[in-house]
């Protein structure tokens, strides 16, 4: 009896909401999966000459995964790390090369395919969990905008966006921006509904909840093993498109903007696809707690624990 008495009271670990998309990187995942988009994550948005493994990399133990879901067990899923370099020049299909922009971006995917997922987890009301951690040797350099964590419909609008950096300006501001070393969370119309300090070693664990019907955003935040708790209220998102055109594909990585190059004609200075400076370094984040749940049950928070959908 005293043994039971003394017992921890043992949290619930299952998560209890149900879980649409689960980017936790399964511990079995490895970089040749990577090359061949085979599991979670559609790897194509990258740089043209070299594989997807070149540019991403599972981290088994070496770099443990964000406390908040693998707290109480062993870890029930691996960090990824995700870089740029000079050779990431992204080339659409059909498309001139974007020479703007140095990116690496995962995609959600299902079934080998992100749009019949796009369709399930961008309907109702959704949360988006995400973690992310700098990568200390391999900095950003935040005189850049970087978009890191978006979902983007058709039409190249991103439903909410996590961004750092300076944001892009034509002509360049002051670097690097006020609040550059900050993470920011985006609404579609590129108000920053939450700010937050970016520390190095620690775990920043972000949590969107998206309404689709009623189009409004909500955002939870903490850190390390701490549990998710909201930091806005609900707000209105009303310039994203309703239904299947604002639906899109749910991006996490490395999108790294250009400055503007003063050397360019003034409509080659605004396009920042395929113009401006970019260094050419390597720099990195790493990433893990990835999933989307419905809101029936709640929203996870972490820790085995779950809280009402937020009102
Ligand atoms: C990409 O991976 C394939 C298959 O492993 C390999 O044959 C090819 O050489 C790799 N390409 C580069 C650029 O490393
Ligand atoms: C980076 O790549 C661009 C485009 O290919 C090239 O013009 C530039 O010289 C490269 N920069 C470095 C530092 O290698
Ligand atoms: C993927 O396939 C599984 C098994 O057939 C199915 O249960 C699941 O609903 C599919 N997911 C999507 C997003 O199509
Ligand atoms: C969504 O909007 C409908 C009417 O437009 C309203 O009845 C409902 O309460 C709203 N739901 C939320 C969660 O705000
Ligand atoms: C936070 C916020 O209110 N964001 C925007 C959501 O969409 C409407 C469009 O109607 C904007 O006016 C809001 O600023």
């Amino acid at each position: 009896m005293i043994f039971l008495a003394i017992l921890p009271c043992l949290p619930i670990l299952a998560i209890a909401t149900p879980v649409i998309y689960d980017g936790r990187a399964p511990l079995s995942l490895t970089d040749a999966s990577l090359d061949t988009s085979t599991g979670p994550y559609l790897t194509a948005v990258k740089g043209s000459t070299q594989n997807a493994s070149h540019y991403s990399s599972l981290l088994g133990d070496s770099v443990p995964p964000t406390p908040l879901w693998n707290k109480y067990s062993s870890p029930i899923e691996q960090s990824i790390s995700i870089t740029i370099d000079n050779s990431s020049v992204f080339v659409p299909g059909g498309a001139a090369p974007q020479f703007g922009f140095r990116r690496t971006e995962f995609i959600a995917q299902a079934n080998g395919s992100s749009a019949a997922l796009d369709a399930i987890m961008e309907a109702g009301t959704t949360v988006f969990h995400v973690s992310i951690q700098v990568d200390e040797t391999r900095p950003l350099n935040l005189d850049h905008e970087y978009q890191i964590v978006f979902i983007e419909p058709d039409d190249g609008t991103h439903v909410f966006e996590i961004q750092i950096g300076s944001p892009f300006t034509n002509p360049t501001g002051s670097l690097p921006a006020q609040n550059a070393h900050s993470f920011k969370v985006l609404d579609h119309a590129l108000n920053v509904l939450f700010i937050a300090p970016c520390s190095p070693a620690k775990w920043h664990n972000f949590a969107i909840q998206v309404d689709w019907n009623n189009r409004t955003l909500a955002v939870l935040y903490s850190e390390d093993d701490a549990q998710l708790a909201a930091v806005t209220k609900v707000l209105p998102n009303l310039t994203a498109s309703l239904g299947a055109t604002g639906q899109g594909d749910f991006h996490f990585g490395v999108l790294k903007l250009p400055l503007v190059n003063p050397a360019d004609s003034s409509a080659n200075q605004a396009d920042v696809a395929h113009f401006g400076i970019q260094e050419g370094t390597t720099e990195g984040l790493l990433y893990s707690g990835i999933f989307v749940e419905q809101v029936t049950e709640g929203v996870s928070v972490g820790n085995g624990h779950t809280i009402p959908q937020i009102q």
